[in-house]
């Protein structure tokens, strides 16, 4: 880690990303990245699994945790996430949280602002999706939220179109403990090359197939090798499903809807990579894969 300045102002943390599903976490993750690593997509419950993102700065190092959001009732949905995510906090420096300023919800965000006062890090708020608003609401909306809690900053965003994104990492940054950093300047994430391709190709199917598909699909990554000293790599995954009906609609009429899914995945993989991909795709019905634990386990979740 000698390629980091011998810098006591340089600053170094770890910030974990809160939210209710679908207000644009992982989408911030990867615009303040410029890496897609973290899947995406219009329905709720897309992340299935921790993501850790490593932003590098001049002056600083900032460990992005990603979380996915969690099934419950609705009212409840806000307070519960932020609960998880105070509990699965650890060693976290800062606490952000995300608000859809098309999508605020008075009373289970007041909930929210409860569970969050047993916190005693530092917290900013993000209200994304600024596109989507007027600019009276937006107004009303921050005055609001000024008057709840006492938020280390609040920053209005859309990661949609980039706004005030710079903005938002400056004032992430300046609320990070100085300290060396925690990971070498070519850290990225600690997710394998292996594990983001088979969750670009789950983004597709998410993206691509009706509304019941994307919950009951999972994908695995059956082999993943390099050829062309490394110009070339060759990936066969398999897309399960939980049952023969479900594998027709992924698989489409004449295959057209697992050619689609498989020409997007290749080309997302491949700007990922860097390299050319050759991506050959399976469907196959596990039956309950998603209720069954040692189905799960296999899965890797
Ligand atoms: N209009 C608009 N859409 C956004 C913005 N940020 C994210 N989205 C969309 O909101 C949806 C959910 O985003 P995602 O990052 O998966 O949300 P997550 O569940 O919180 O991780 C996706 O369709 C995104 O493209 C934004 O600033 N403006
Ligand atoms: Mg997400």
């Amino acid at each position: 880690m000698n390629d980091y300045p011998n810098d006591s102002e340089f600053k170094s943390g770890f910030v974990t990303i809160v939210g209710a599903p679908n207000v644009g976490k992982s989408t911030l993750l990867n615009r303040m990245l410029g890496e897609k690593i973290s899947i995406t997509s219009k329905k709720p419950q897309t992340t299935r699994n921790r993501v850790l993102g490593v932003l590098h700065r001049t002056a600083a190092q900032m460990i992005f945790i990603d979380t996915p959001g969690v099934h419950r009732a609705k009212k409840l949905l806000n307070v519960r996430i932020v609960e998880t995510a105070l509990n699965a906090m650890g060693d976290a420096d800062l606490l952000l949280i995300m608000i859809d300023v098309a999508a605020s919800d008075p009373v289970s965000e007041g909930l929210m602002v409860k569970t969050l006062k047993k916190n005693r890090k530092p917290v900013i708020l993000a209200l994304n999706k600024i596109d989507l608003a007027k600019k009276d609401d937006l107004l009303k909306i921050i005055a609001r939220w000024e008057s709840v809690y006492p938020f280390e900053a609040i920053v209005p965003i859309s990661c949609a179109d980039g706004t005030q994104v710079d903005v938002l990492m400056e004032i992430l940054e300046k609320h990070l403990p100085t300290g060396p950093p925690y990971f070498p300047s070519d850290t990225l994430t600690d997710l394998t090359e292996r594990f983001i391709a088979a969750e670009l190709i789950r983004e597709k199917v998410f993206r691509l197939t009706g509304d019941e598909i994307p919950y009951a699909a999972a994908v695995t990554v059956d082999s993943f090798k390099e050829e062309k000293n490394g110009a070339l790599v060759r990936i066969l995954a398999t897309i399960h499903v939980e049952r023969e009906s479900q594998k027709g609609m992924v698989i489409g009429r004449q295959g057209v809807k697992i050619k689609q899914i498989g020409s997007a995945a290749r080309d997302d993989i491949q700007k990922f990579l860097g390299t050319k991909v050759f991506l050959q795709l399976f469907v196959r019905v596990q039956k309950n894969w998603s209720k069954d634990a040692k189905a799960l386990q296999k899965l890797g979740y």
